[in-house]
């Protein structure tokens, strides 16, 4: 098996993602960090995003391809054994949804917690620019680390992190450790004794929440240490066995605090995306936990709630009705559009 090459950073949530599953999964890979792609006259993304994943085309030739999240798919049809996708169709779309919700909305607590409090500033602001120059001369760092931080900032807007949605993003980021704490006391993934692509997602943005922003760590500390414990395992599950998937009566009840919680604030974020960008508009303005919410529209996330229902409208109406089932009351239904 050809190792698959990929170009990411330690502080890309999305390249911990993707390696991290790689890992558990046995697939051979090899990482490009910093500009090594360039020497390699490696073909260019469409959009820069890390992780960039090299893959050979019909003819052989390498594509980039970004997106984690359709790019595992596409692994697990290319690889057996060790899949992380569960086998019901049924818990595979709750699985989706939960990867989303990490990828889409944990990642909003990732970006504000680093880029809002001075002393995640400065600690990203150093690590990051050495994470893919570690020759840099302290000019070099300095110029950098300014460039880096003043960039970032002036982004937080994009992921929706303001004075007036901080508290929301806050708050919802130490309800999910408590929500995590409880579910893995009790399991050790979000689908059983098996790691799914969704336990992958929300260990990503945990690597940086709980393990290297110091406002989000020392948080998980006090809150929940056993999320962080949590987040060090399933770096490298390759040594594990895979277990077997929960029981699909069992799942109902063991995810429901957790779907609950997405259909708190993920839900309605992307419904209101999707609304404001079919109406034409610029913002999207809303409420999201009973308080008020104002971020640019976000093209990619109404993909987002498209492919969910893609998802969901690709399943047989017996495993339509169980999903539903799961849904109830949890807000999480309102993505489903008819
Ligand atoms: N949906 C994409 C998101 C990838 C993404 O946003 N990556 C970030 C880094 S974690 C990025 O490259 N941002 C652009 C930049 O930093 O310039 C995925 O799942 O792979």
């Amino acid at each position: 098996m050809q190792p698959i090459k990929l170009k990411g950073v330690p502080g890309s949530p999305y390249t911990r993602k993707m390696l991290a599953y790689l890992r558990y999964r046995h697939i051979p890979y090899e990482l490009l960090i910093g500009n090594q792609d360039e020497a390699l006259g490696l073909p260019q993304p469409k959009v820069q995003l890390l992780p960039t994943v090299y893959l050979p085309n019909d003819t052989g030739e390498l594509e980039a391809h970004v997106d984690s999240t359709p790019l595992m798919r596409r692994f697990e049809h290319m690889h057996a054994g060790r899949e992380a996708i569960p086998d019901d169709p049924a818990l595979a779309f709750v699985n989706y949804l939960i990867e989303d919700y990490a990828d889409e909305w944990l990642t909003k607590a990732m970006f504000h917690y680093r880029w809002h409090y001075e002393a995640d500033i400065d600690m990203a602001g150093t690590v990051l620019p050495l994470w893919s120059a570690l020759q840099a001369s302290p000019e070099q760092h300095r110029a950098r680390k300014a460039l880096i931080a003043e960039r970032q900032i002036s982004r937080l807007y994009v992921v929706g992190s303001n004075n007036i949605t901080a508290s929301v993003i806050e708050a919802s980021y130490e309800r999910i450790l408590g929500i995590l704490d409880r579910l893995i006391a009790a399991q050790r993934f979000v689908f059983g004794a098996r790691p799914a692509t969704a336990d992958f997602a929300l260990y990503a943005q945990l690597t940086q929440l709980t393990r290297f922003d110091p406002t989000p760590s020392a948080l998980c500390l006090k809150i929940a240490p056993r999320v962080g414990a949590w987040t060090d395992i399933v770096d490298d599950l390759s040594g594990q066995p895979a277990g077997a998937w929960i029981c699909a009566q069992d799942a109902a009840a063991s995810l429901q605090e957790l779907l609950c919680e997405i259909g708190r604030t993920h839900a309605p974020a992307l419904l209101a995306n999707a609304q404001a960008m079919q109406a034409g508009e610029q913002t999207m303005h809303t409420t999201i936990d009973g308080a008020p919410w104002t971020q640019p529209v976000f093209p990619y996330q109404a993909k987002c709630l498209q492919w969910i229902n893609e998802a969901y409208q690709s399943l047989d109406a017996s495993h339509r009705q169980r999903v539903l089932q799961m849904l109830d009351g949890t807000n999480c239904e309102t993505l489903l559009i008819d």
